[in-house]
């Protein structure tokens, strides 16, 4: 619909009033339809509904966070990091910040993929300069299903920061809630934090694997009544991150990479839920081709190990692709960052695309070589 068809209307050569009445309104009516448009409409979400554009959408994964002073300020007014993520006001107040610097065309709420294991009363910590510490979970511990009764209630106050944040965000900013996919907060559970190899972890698979699979059922399930919470919340995206999928064994990726995904879409679709979902299987090199075909989901993120060209090639034709600079090159800046993204900005100039780095950005990060990658994506 374009502004040239209602001008175009030939209400006034015509004598008849009622007609002419008519029409008017009709004019008024398409005015108005289109003026909202312009006013709702969101790049991002655009993209996920595979519309190219000239100039890609763009955010970063873990843009708010230590590489921000404002976030620093914040983040030193609340010593426990749970807390922090339970506190509305205060992750409303950091999941705006990089919109406010930076612009970007979505906010990703600020929460955590452990959130899932401190609602299933693992004894999540976070420890300064270690990482998340939980009570490792042990072959003998019973699955309680009245916790997952309990998920939606205890993960409330993340719908709340949703609830507000939406209502101070720009309508064409998009908000992003998310998740850990399960096999990556499985990995946090069984080895008790950050892992390097996942030995304790991928010995389930081998020695129990009936175990591990009630395991993955039961945190697919938690996983599913989180989302639940942000989408009612009135987020409009949905993420999965799968941080550790390069983990899983090549034949074991359709049961512990895509099946869980699967799942967690139909039951959300099932609830009437329509929000775009973007999966994210790091590492997992070629097998983002199945994953690309079986996981339903609508737009898949890339990582920097993986080359733009190549993925560009082997996805199909009108897939949305999110990514993929590596976050390092923002240490560097200059012309080899930005070398860096052109190469991927032409890769996916032929399809729907989000650009973005292809893993969280790091604390060291300056903010004017991010500032130097919002630039030049823009006048792409
Ligand atoms: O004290 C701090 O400020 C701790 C740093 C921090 C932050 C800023 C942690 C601890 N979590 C977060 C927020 C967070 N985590 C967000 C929202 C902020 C944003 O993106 O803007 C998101 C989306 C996450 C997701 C997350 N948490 C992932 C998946 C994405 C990824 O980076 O791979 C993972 C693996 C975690 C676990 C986690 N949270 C925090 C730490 C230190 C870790 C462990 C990371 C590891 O094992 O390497």
């Amino acid at each position: 619909m374009g502004i040239k068809l209602w001008i175009n209307s030939d209400f006034l050569v015509k004598g008849c009033y009622s007609q002419a009445l008519l029409q008017h309104l009709t004019i008024y009516t398409n005015i108005y339809l289109v003026i909202e448009n312009l006013m709702t409409s969101s790049p991002l979400l655009n993209a996920l509904a595979g519309k190219k554009s000239s100039r890609p959408p763009l955010w970063m994964m873990r843009q708010a966070g230590r590489y921000l002073a404002e976030y620093r300020a914040v983040r030193q007014s609340q010593s426990d990091f749970i807390s922090f993520c339970l506190n509305s006001e205060k992750a409303c107040e950091v999941t705006l910040q990089p919109i406010q610097r930076f612009d970007f065309d979505a906010a990703i709420i600020f929460s955590d993929i452990l959130m899932i294991p401190w609602a299933l009363d693992r004894n999540v910590h976070f420890i300064p300069g270690t990482g998340p510490k939980l009570t490792p979970w042990t072959i003998d511990i019973p699955l309680d299903n009245t916790l997952l009764d309990k998920i939606s209630t205890r993960l409330a106050p993340i719908g709340k920061t949703v609830q507000l944040t939406r209502s101070k965000l720009a309508a064409e900013k998009a908000l992003i809630g998310f998740a850990g996919a399960p096999w990556t907060v499985i990995t946090y559970m069984i080895e008790g934090g950050s892992s390097r190899d996942f030995t304790d972890t991928r010995q389930w698979l081998w020695f129990h694997p009936k175990k591990f699979e009630a395991l993955l059922d039961y945190v697919t399930e938690a996983t599913i009544h989180f989302l639940v919470v942000q989408a009612r919340a009135g987020a409009d995206v949905l993420m999965l991150f799968d941080s550790w999928a390069n983990a899983v064994p090549a034949e074991r990726r359709e049961q512990i990479v895509v099946a869980p995904i699967r799942r967690i879409i139909r039951a959300l679709r099932k609830l009437g839920l329509k929000q775009p979902v973007i999966g994210f299987p790091k590492g997992i090199g070629e097998g983002i081709i199945n994953y690309a075909e079986e996981a339903e989901i609508d737009a898949l993120a890339i990582d920097h190990m993986t080359d733009a060209a190549w993925v560009n090639k082997i996805l199909p034709k009108n897939m949305p692709v999110q990514g993929n600079l590596d976050p390092l090159s923002l240490l560097v800046g200059g012309s080899k960052m930005t070398k860096s993204i052109d190469h991927i900005l032409d890769s996916f100039k032929d399809r729907p695309h989000i650009f973005n780095l292809g893993h969280g950005i790091t604390p060291p990060t300056p903010i004017c070589n991010v500032e130097r990658m919002v630039q030049w994506v823009r006048k792409s």
